[in-house]
């Protein structure tokens, strides 16, 4: 760590104050060149603290940045994490007002509920699937607090990796006879393909970017807790939404959801 303990929460107020009064800022790293990955998932872990605070509840945790073109989309070569809240949430088919978001973009992904919590380090793939209940379809909107996404892979983490909704479609599948690798994936905004892709563009399989998820996770003595949504990461490039938009994503043999952006 570089950052003291009064810097940590000067930024998580800052990063968070973004989010909830909806105007942007430039990138943290900006004015914190040497800040370190522990003095980001520390910021990140204190927006955390302050929204359970004010009484939220987290429901799961995400990877990003899990596929080429994601990575390619934003300049980088790792994964990262973050946590989801209640007030993430968006019922399916259901409405996300533009006005409290930034600039809001869409992602399609596989989202996975587990039976059992999964504790890193040393998961991997066979556990993520020994220990899933079900996956859905999911569309993740991530709204960067930073103006224009324009961060490095240390400011995102500190701004919860740009999580701000997500939607999961209703249909439970079990994972048993599936190959998540080819399984197809379109999602549309208003009626128009705008992203295609299969389960395989995320680390060539979804359950690596959890076991990943678990393992960092793990390391901070953390783990995934059964009945959690996980959001394993954007299959294709994220596309930009605004107000009067439809979003829909159907995914091969797994169904579909959908939201409306007003
Ligand atoms: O869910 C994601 O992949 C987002 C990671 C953060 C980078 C971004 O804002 O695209
Ligand atoms: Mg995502």
């Amino acid at each position: 760590m570089t950052l003291d303990q009064a810097s940590i929460i000067k930024l998580a107020e800052h990063i968070e104050n973004s989010e909830l009064e909806v105007h942007d800022i430039t990138k943290i790293t900006d004015d914190y060149p040497d800040m370190d990955w522990d003095d980001a998932y520390a910021i990140q872990d204190e927006i955390r603290r302050r929204k359970q605070a004010r009484g939220a509840r987290v429901v799961g945790f995400k990877a990003g940045l899990t596929s080429f073109a994601k990575m390619k989309q934003m300049g980088v070569e790792t994964p990262v994490f973050g946590f989801l809240m209640d007030y993430f949430t968006v019922a399916d088919g259901g409405e996300v007002a533009t006005s409290a978001l930034i600039h809001p973009k869409v992602e399609p992904e596989i989202a996975f509920v587990l039976k059992h919590p999964l504790q890193g380090p040393g998961c991997h793939i066979g556990s993520v699937l020994a220990a899933t209940d079900f996956i859905v379809p999911a569309i993740e909107v991530i709204d960067s607090r930073y103006r224009d996404f324009k961060f490095d892979l240390k400011s995102v983490i500190a701004d919860n990796c740009s999580s701000t909704r997500f939607v999961i479609g209703a249909s439970m599948t079990p994972l048993a006879g599936l190959d998540l690798r080819t399984l197809g994936v379109v999602m549309e905004k208003n009626g128009q393909p705008v992203a295609i892709g299969a389960g395989a563009a995320v680390l060539n399989h979804p359950a690596t970017a959890v076991a990943e998820l678990a393992n960092h996770l793990g390391k901070r003595g953390e783990c995934l807790p059964a009945g959690a949504v996980i959001l394993s990461g954007g299959i294709t490039e994220a596309v930009a939404v605004a107000a009067g938009d439809h979003v829909s994503l159907r995914i091969q043999s797994m169904g579909s959801t959908s939201l409306r952006f007003i």
